[in-house]
């Protein structure tokens, strides 16, 4: 019997989320930093085999929002779990559960579907303390499964599969079977460009970042990408930052960039980016929904 069905990973900002996704999926599909709040929007890895299709939903991290780009992303967090089979809840260790965590629990308590409880990071910790934190998360809710994973060197990620596969319903391929992502090419692009920006830039800037595509054409004749965008950002002294001395930041970005989506699109790129300053752009609706926050 053919299985499939779609599979939620939600949990705090910076415990992995995103790095798990790109595990399962063997691909840099969403980007990873170690600044919370880097995902902003649902990314959907589709994982096939033979026997199974397993559509993975990697969501932003849950946080207090400051800003409507906040709420947007607290609201694709629950739209992610509209139409989830199994929900896959990841934690890091902490000395006490963080309010937050507690809140997502409170959340997730009364969907009747399977629930999976992934303590990640457990390259860093002993397997004493990977008891102790599984028991204390199992008094708050009673989860089908409890596992200790590395997302980041694969530890226990194929035992992880396994319990999935063991609720993962019968049912029909959803996606193509060499289908391995559902967001738009442009989406994947401009992501790559915000990665740079979270990886070389410090503090605050990157967080007030947003990224447009403005155009992606591909010329026949270099048989190369012309990639044209916009580089979004909330003060006038961020910009100053990110265009840097002599425009040697933005360079920097520019060509890390390129050579991320040269890889991703198989194909040599050309890429031009503006920055440009938007006052307050992520509490403005107009603007969320032309950067397709929305
Ligand atoms: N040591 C260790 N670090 C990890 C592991 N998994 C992820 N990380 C690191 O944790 C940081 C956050 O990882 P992400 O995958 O971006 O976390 P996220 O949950 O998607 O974060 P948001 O998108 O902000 O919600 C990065 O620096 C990762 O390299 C792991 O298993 N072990
Ligand atoms: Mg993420």
């Amino acid at each position: 019997m053919h299985k499939s069905g779609f599979v939620s990973i939600i949990g705090r900002a910076n415990v992995g989320k995103s790095t798990l996704l790109n595990n399962f999926i063997n691909q840099k599909l969403s980007i990873v930093s170690s600044k919370p709040q880097t995902t902003r929007n649902n990314v959907i890895g589709i994982l096939n085999d033979e026997n199974y299709q397993i559509i993975f939903t990697d969501t932003p991290g849950y946080h207090k929002p400051r800003y409507k780009l906040g709420n947007y992303m607290i609201k694709s967090i629950s739209d992610g779990l509209k139409e989830t089979d199994i929900i896959i809840f990841v934690a890091n260790i902490r000395k006490e559960i963080p309010r937050l965590d507690l809140e997502i629990l409170e959340k997730i308590k009364d969907f009747n579907i399977p629930k999976i409880f992934v303590l990640n990071k457990c390259d860093e910790i002993n397997s004493k303390d990977i008891m102790d934190v599984l028991s204390r998360y199992s008094k708050i809710l009673d989860f089908n499964e409890y596992i200790p994973i590395s997302a980041l060197n694969g530890k226990n990620v194929d035992k992880l599969l396994g319990l999935i596969l063991k609720y993962l319903p019968n049912g029909p391929k959803y996606y193509d079977s060499d289908q391995m992502a559902a967001n738009n090419e442009k989406f994947f692009i401009s992501e790559i460009v915000r990665e740079k920006i979270l990886k070389l830039i410090r503090d605050e800037v990157p967080h007030g970042v947003g990224v447009e595509i403005v155009s992606m054409k591909y010329d026949d004749e270099k048989k190369k990408y012309n990639i044209e965008g916009n580089i979004f950002c909330d003060k006038e002294t961020h910009k100053v930052i990110i265009i840097g001395k002599n425009g040697e930041m933005l360079k920097k970005i520019s060509t890390y960039s390129r050579q991320d989506m040269e890889r991703f699109l198989g194909s040599k790129v050309y890429i031009r980016m503006w920055v440009k300053v938007r006052n307050n752009w992520r509490d403005d609706n107009n603007h969320l929904k032309s950067l397709g926050y929305k």
